[in-house]
């Protein structure tokens, strides 16, 4: 029996395998097309076209290093004020991140760091030596730091420009910064969830200042709050723009809302068909990322195994023995904190696609890799 396809999706097949980008209106078609097979089709198509059949996963540590935040956003529940909820509050000296970071062994590819708006942890003196010291133990670790948010913040603490910081950062060994703070860049929606943070226009800057100086970096959106479908729309499509000013994006992560916890919470939870749309519209909005992330932790397992069938080709990583996990464990995530890379090999296995090993950089390892003889202690 021939296919059915909501004729609205033929055009905007055409000029996704002609290689047009597609515009705001083919996005909301994408969006509210009943037609979610093809949806789904066409987006694993694309993803095929970019990385045939693999899928990427990273042996990591993960660390929220300090929940001290003053940014006040609505959809935060991991933000602890440091006077009123003592008992909550979590900040690692930098001697505890660097114990954290060795306890996880020598066999992993990156440390994924994200922490809030601290005056005592966001500081050049307290993250250059760490990283140094981490660097000249574990070379082969790549360290995924902070996001524009957090580095926006430490500009002005310091009075430095962007390109400043980010050399300094870069010359104490960043390899790549964390998608984060992006949230939704409309103005609207900004000034109503997450006035005191970085605005668009910076986190755009900061990403393409990095990238320019050869930092790599991640892009996200926060889905499942106020926002509207033309303003999802309109984030993908400034993300495509600033991957064509200023290359060195490698993955963009839909991040769905998590309402336990946060003065949004009645927006409630984003629902599976919600979910695993958005990563198909992900991937044929932005033409230019070569990785679009279906992240376990964020989605649940269950999803990001289906969202392979939707354009998804990364399910981040492993997150090493960690508890560390405070931002989405506190607003209401089930998944776990950690998984085994080999339940990766085998639910990615078990889709229908080959699972490769990666860095930050998405540089891809043998599943067994180890890492070269260490530098002694
Ligand atoms: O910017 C906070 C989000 C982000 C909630 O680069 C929430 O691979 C949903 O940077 N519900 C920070 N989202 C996390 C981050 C990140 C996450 C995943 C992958 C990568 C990457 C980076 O967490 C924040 C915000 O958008 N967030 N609270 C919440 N209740």
């Amino acid at each position: 029996m021939a296919s059915v396809m909501d004729v609205a999706l033929k055009p905007i097949e055409r000029k996704v395998e002609e290689g047009i980008p597609l515009g705001i209106d083919d996005g909301l078609t994408l969006f509210r097309t009943p037609d979610v097979h093809s949806l789904g089709r066409m987006a694993k198509a694309a993803k095929i076209r970019k990385s045939g059949r693999k899928v990427f996963y990273v042996l990591n540590r993960y660390i929220n290093s300090t929940n001290v935040c003053y940014a006040g956003c609505k959809f935060c529940s991991f933000a602890a004020d440091e006077f009123k909820e003592k008992a909550r509050v979590v900040r690692m000296t930098a001697d505890e991140v660097f114990q954290k970071t060795l306890e996880t062994g020598a066999n992993f590819n990156q440390l994924h760091i994200v922490g809030g708006h601290d005056p005592r942890q966001l500081s050049l003196d307290y993250w250059l030596p760490l990283m140094r010291r981490v660097k000249e133990r574990l070379p082969h670790v790549q360290l995924s730091l902070f996001t524009a948010a957090e580095l926006e913040y430490m500009c002005k603490r310091h009075r430095m420009s962007f390109a400043d910081m980010l050399a300094e950062l870069k010359a104490a060994g960043l390899d790549n910064i964390n998608g984060g703070g992006a949230e939704i860049f409309a103005d609207r929606v900004r000034s109503q969830i997450c006035p005191n943070k970085v605005g668009a226009e910076n986190w755009l800057a900061i990403h393409e200042e990095a990238h320019r100086q050869g930092i790599a970096s991640n892009a996200t959106m926060l889905y499942g709050t106020i926002e509207t479908l033309e303003e999802r729309v309109d984030h993908l499509i400034r993300l495509r723009e600033s991957q064509r000013r200023s290359p060195g994006y490698n993955a963009f992560i839909p991040l769905a809302f998590h309402p336990d916890g946060n003065e949004l919470n009645d927006c409630g939870w984003t629902s599976g068909l919600d979910d695993i749309r958005m990563f198909a519209v992900a991937r044929l909005m932005l033409d230019n990322f070569d990785h679009i992330k279906a992240y376990w932790m964020i989605q649940g397992l269950k999803v990001c195994q289906v969202a392979l069938e939707f354009g998804a080709d990364d399910m981040d990583g492993t997150h090493g023995s960690t508890d560390e996990e405070l931002i989405y464990h506190s607003a209401g995530t089930q998944s776990g904190q950690y998984v085994d890379d080999r339940e990766f090999r085998r639910l990615i296995q078990e889709a229908g696609f080959e699972p490769v090993r990666r860095n930050s950089t998405y540089e891809e390892f043998d599943w067994d890799w180890t890492p070269p003889e260490l530098v002694p202690a």
